[in-house]
């Protein structure tokens, strides 16, 4: 007979193949047994350690559902399960490696020519070269359609461009070998998408200074983009795509594995509360677990982790399919952003006092998850987005 499992209410097991279960139990292990021990450390210290890109990378989890270049080449769904188990211990985490997989390497995959495909994908795959992906500025983030970085022809240098703007709050860039940078072509006015190399910015064309003291996310290190008429070879401009549609499509696939991710920092939240709640004695001596107004939160709790989960998985298969529309991503990114915010903060309540420790843990999700809440577009400019989509008529403007 079959039991019910309060850890996947759901049975969402049953729809992932021997592979993609292989798959999430190999990055459960690597983030329970090498990430868990140094995250707390890490979010006081708010210090990201450049070697867990390595170490990903040495186990197949970069770019994981990319064809060829060194990457593993698995389902959407098998990459949504790494970010799930990476997110379980922290959304710092699960960012650098967001940007890295999805944003940056999935950007080059899609975009890139031959030669920035050969050049940056399997260096990347290995964590051998950083990634980092610049969109929004200073004064343009829910629009950046408004960007101000421009690109000009270098007025001496032939098959070159110069990079002028600012790009913040941008994952990885202090750290970052490679910036996908998004600028608008001076001439057309066209936002096109450049890879700058560090190594290759003459001094003073590129800064990219911490932004430091965040009150969340604080295992992941995140800066600025400043660019001072940086020379870029033409050849590091994706050649075929112009507008918007670049880093939209980019944000597709990271917006994706958001959805997954923070199913796993909810259920880590489950968990703790549970085992906090069967623990915790108040009032004759009863676990707190024996109230209902506890039952109650964890039940929510698990509910919506559990329809998120089915919810992910099924437009993932879509995604796999070509049948997943940007609209549908919206709508699990929102709402799975949403519902893990929400009850984190419920579940937070469970700990009383000890809730401001962060040995519990659960104060760190909460702060992450307002910024998984915020990036990668606010939940109400994806309302926004399906809104558009139901009625025909656009909010924005
Ligand atoms: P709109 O008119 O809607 O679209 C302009 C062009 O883009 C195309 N497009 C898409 N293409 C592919 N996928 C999508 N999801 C697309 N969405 C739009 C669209 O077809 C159109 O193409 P074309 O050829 O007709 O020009 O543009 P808009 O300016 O009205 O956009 C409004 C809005 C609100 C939808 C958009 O600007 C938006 O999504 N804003 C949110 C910004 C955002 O998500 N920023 C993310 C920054 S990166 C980040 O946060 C990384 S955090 C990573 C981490 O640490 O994990
Ligand atoms: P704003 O656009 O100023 O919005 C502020 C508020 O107003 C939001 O609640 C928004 O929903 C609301 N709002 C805006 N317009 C409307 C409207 N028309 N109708 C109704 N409400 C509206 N960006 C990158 O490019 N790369 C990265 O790697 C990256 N990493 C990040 C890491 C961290 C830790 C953080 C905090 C952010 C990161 N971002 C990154 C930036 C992130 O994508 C933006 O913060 C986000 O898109 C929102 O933009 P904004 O902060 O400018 O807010």
């Amino acid at each position: 007979a079959s039991a019910f499992d309060w850890k996947d209410p759901l049975a969402s097991k049953n729809l992932f193949t021997e592979e993609e279960l292989a798959i999430a139990e190999t990055a459960e292990r690597y983030c329970q047994e090498q990430l868990l021990p140094r995250v707390l450390q890490a979010y006081r210290d708010e210090n990201y350690d450049r070697a867990i890109l390595s170490e990903m990378g040495e186990l197949g989890l970069l770019g994981a559902n990319l064809q060829g270049y060194g990457c593993a080449g698995t389902s959407t769904v098998a990459a949504g399960l790494i970010t799930r188990a990476v997110e379980r211990v922290d959304s710092g985490y699960r960012s650098g490696m967001s940007v890295q997989s999805s944003l940056v390497m999935g950007g080059i995959h899609e975009f890139g020519s031959a030669e920035q495909k050969d050049k940056f994908l399997e260096p990347m795959a290995r964590g051998k070269l950083l990634g980092a992906f610049g969109l929004t500025e200073p004064n343009h983030g829910s629009d950046p359609g408004s960007m101000e970085t421009t690109a000009r022809p270098h007025p001496t240098k032939n098959g070159y461009y110069l990079l002028s703007g600012a790009k913040t709050w941008i994952t990885n860039s202090p750290i970052a070998d490679v910036l996908m940078v998004w600028a608008k072509l001076a001439e057309t006015g066209k936002i096109r998408g450049f890879l700058v190399e560090r190594s290759a910015c003459p001094p003073g064309t590129l800064e990219t200074p911490a932004i430091k003291n965040k009150n969340g996310l604080r295992a992941s290190i995140t800066g600025m983009i400043q660019l001072d008429d940086c020379p870029v070879p033409a050849a590091n401009m994706f050649p075929d795509v112009e507008g918007l549609r670049g880093p939209f499509s980019c944000l597709n696939s990271a917006r994706y594995g958001i959805s997954l991710g923070v199913m796993g920092a909810l259920e880590d939240c489950i968990e703790r509360a549970r085992t906090y709640a069967l623990e915790r004695r108040q009032f004759k001596n009863n676990p707190l677990a024996k109230y209902q107004l506890v039952q109650k939160k964890l039940a929510d709790a698990a509910t919506d982790a559990a329809y998120g989960t089915l919810a992910a998985i099924q437009v993932g298969r879509l995604k796999d399919e070509g049948k997943a529309t940007p609209e549908m991503i919206s709508m699990i990114k929102r709402q799975n952003c949403d519902r893990a915010l929400h009850n984190v903060r419920v579940l937070q309540e469970i700990f009383g006092g000890n809730a401001a420790s962060d040995e519990y843990h659960i104060g760190r999700h909460v702060a992450n998850l307002f910024i998984t809440q915020t990036y990668e577009g606010q939940s109400d400019i994806h309302s926004l987005i399906i809104g558009r989509a139901i009625t025909g008529v656009q909010a924005f403007a």
